[in-house]
C-alpha cells in the first residue's frame, strides 16, 4: 500500500495489519526539485523495515515544473534528480515513480461522492468540471475546448450550484499533489496554467524524452527502474498538454529512450477512464516495461462521468487483467510490485480524515479482493 509518511493517518502496523509486506513512499518534505539526501531516504526506510515492511518502490519522486517547461533551473533539477537516483539506488530501493502531468496532479470534481450503500468514491462529473472552468476559474478562451451544446448544459448545471458546492468543487480541482495539504489559489492555478501557454502536446513529449534521455542511462547504471505514472485522467484538461494518456503515448516513451530501466507504473485506473484504452491489450503490449502496477477500476458513462468503482467491478476486467499480470511475472520470472491504487471511504473511515482516496479500510477491502483473486488464479490456472 501506499504510505504518506509520519503525517499520515493511516499508521504503519495498520498497513502491516492489512496483509502489506511493504509500502512505497516518498520524502514528501523534500522540496520538489532538490536532491533526496542519503541519510532520510536512510531514516525512512529504517522507520519502515521497523514496522516488518520493505521499502522498494519510490512513489513519487517528482518531476519539476522547471523540466516538464523547460525553462528556469530546469538544468539544475535534471542533474539533482540524477543525484537522487544515485542517492535511492545506494540505499538499496529498486523502482522510482514519477508522473509528466503539468501542473495537477490527478483530478475529480468530487472527493466524497456518496455511493447507493452510503460509502464515498472519487468522482469525476464532466460537466461539474466544465463549469469550473468557465464560470468560477473563468480561464480566458476555456469556451474553445467545448462544444456550444456542452457549454449550454454546464451553464444550467451551474445555476443550479449552492454555495457550497461550489466551493467543494473549486477545492477539489485546486488539490496540490497527493501527501500534500497544500492546495492552488484559483490566482496561482490561473498562472501556472498561463506559463503553459506555448508548450503544446508535441512540445511537452520532446521536454518529457529529453528528461528521459538524461535520467534513463543515469538509472539503468544504479540497477533501478523508472516507472512513468499515466496522466489521470488520461486526456487534456483546463488546456493543458497530457503525453502520457493511451497506448501510443506509452510506446512513444519506451521507444523514446530504450533501456529496461525506462518502463511504466500501469495503473489501469487511470488508462482505464479512457473507453479506446485496451487495458488487458496494453498489458500483453507492454508487459515487459512495467515496473509497477496500480490496480484500480472506474465507471464510466456516455457523458464523460465516471466515478472509482470497487476494485473487482467496473469498466475493466480485474480477473483478466490479474491473470495476464501473473502472466507477465511467470514470463519474466520475476514479483512485480502493485498496490490497490485508492480505495471507498467505508465503515470508520466515514469518520477519519485521510488523504483523498488513501483510506485504510477501503484500501484493505480492495487488497483483500484483488489478493483473493490473485491466490484462486494462482491456485487453478498458472
Ligand atoms: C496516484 C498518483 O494518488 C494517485 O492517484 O496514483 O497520484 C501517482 O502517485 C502519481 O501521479 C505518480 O507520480
Ligand atoms: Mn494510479
Amino acid at each position: 500500500m501506499r504510505w504518506f509518511g509520519p503525517n499520515d493517518p493511516v499508521s504503519l502496523p495498520d498497513i502491516r495489519q492489512a496483509g502489506c509486506e511493504g509500502v512505497v513512499t516518498a520524502l514528501h518534505h523534500i522540496p520538489v526539485g532538490e536532491v533526496w539526501p542519503i541519510d532520510e531516504i536512510n531514516k525512512r526506510k529504517k522507520l519502515i523495515e521497523d514496522a516488518g515492511m520493505t521499502w522498494t518502490v519510490i512513489e513519487s519522486l517528482p518531476v519539476s515544473e522547471d523540466i516538464k517547461k523547460q525553462n528556469g533551473n530546469y538544468r539544475k533539477h535534471i542533474e539533482n534528480y540524477k543525484l537522487s537516483l544515485r542517492n535511492i539506488a545506494s540505499c538499496g530501493l529498486k523502482v522510482v515513480t514519477y508522473n509528466f502531468m503539468p501542473v495537477l496532479d490527478w483530478l475529480r470534481t468530487d472527493v466524497s461522492y456518496t455511493l447507493p450503500d452510503g460509502s464515498k468514491a472519487l468522482y469525476f462529473e464532466r460537466l461539474a468540471f466544465v463549469a469550473f472552468d468557465l464560470f468560477l476559474l473563468k480561464r480566458s478562451g476555456a469556451e474553445k475546448d467545448y462544444t456550444a451544446k456542452e457549454i449550454e448544459k454546464a451553464k444550467k448545471r451551474f445555476s443550479l450550484m449552492k454555495e457550497d458546492e461550489k466551493e467543494n468543487l473549486s477545492r477539489n480541482i485546486m488539490l496540490g499533489l497527493p501527501g500534500s495539504d497544500e492546495a492552488f489559489t484559483p490566482e496561482q492555478l490561473l498562472t501556472s496554467l498561463k506559463s503553459y501557454q506555448d508548450i503544446n502536446a508535441a512540445k511537452l513529449k520532446q521536454h518529457l524524452y529529453y528528461f528521459l534521455k538524461q535520467v534513463v542511462p543515469v538509472a539503468e547504471e544504479y540497477g533501478l527502474r523508472m516507472a512513468i505514472h499515466p496522466d489521470d485522467p488520461p486526456y487534456s484538461v483546463l488546456g493543458l498538454p497530457r503525453v502520457v494518456s493511451t497506448e501510443q503515448d506509452a510506446a512513444d516513451i519506451i521507444n523514446a529512450a530504450p533501456s529496461p530501466a525506462n518502463g511504466l507504473c500501469f495503473c489501469t485506473g487511470s488508462f482505464g477512464a479512457r473507453a479506446d484504452n485496451d487495458i488487458v491489450k496494453m498489458l500483453k503490449q507492454f508487459g515487459d516495461s512495467i515496473h509497477f502496477l496500480h490496480l484500480r477500476n472506474t465507471k464510466r458513462d456516455g457523458e464523460g462521468n465516471f466515478y472509482e468503482a470497487d476494485h473487482l467491478t467496473g469498466d475493466t476486467d480485474m480477473v483478466e487483467v490479474i491473470k495476464e499480470i501473473l502472466l507477465i511475472q511467470k514470463r519474466r520470472n520475476i514479483s512485480i510490485p502493485m498496490r490497490p491504487d485508492h480505495g471507498h471511504q467505508i465503515l470508520d473511515d466515514l469518520k477519519k480524515k485521510t488523504y483523498p482516496g488513501y483510506s485504510a479500510i477501503g484500501r484493505l477491502k480492495g487488497l483483500a479482493e484483488l489478493r483473493g483473486v490473485e491466490y484462486a488464479i494462482n491456485k487453478s490456472i498458472v
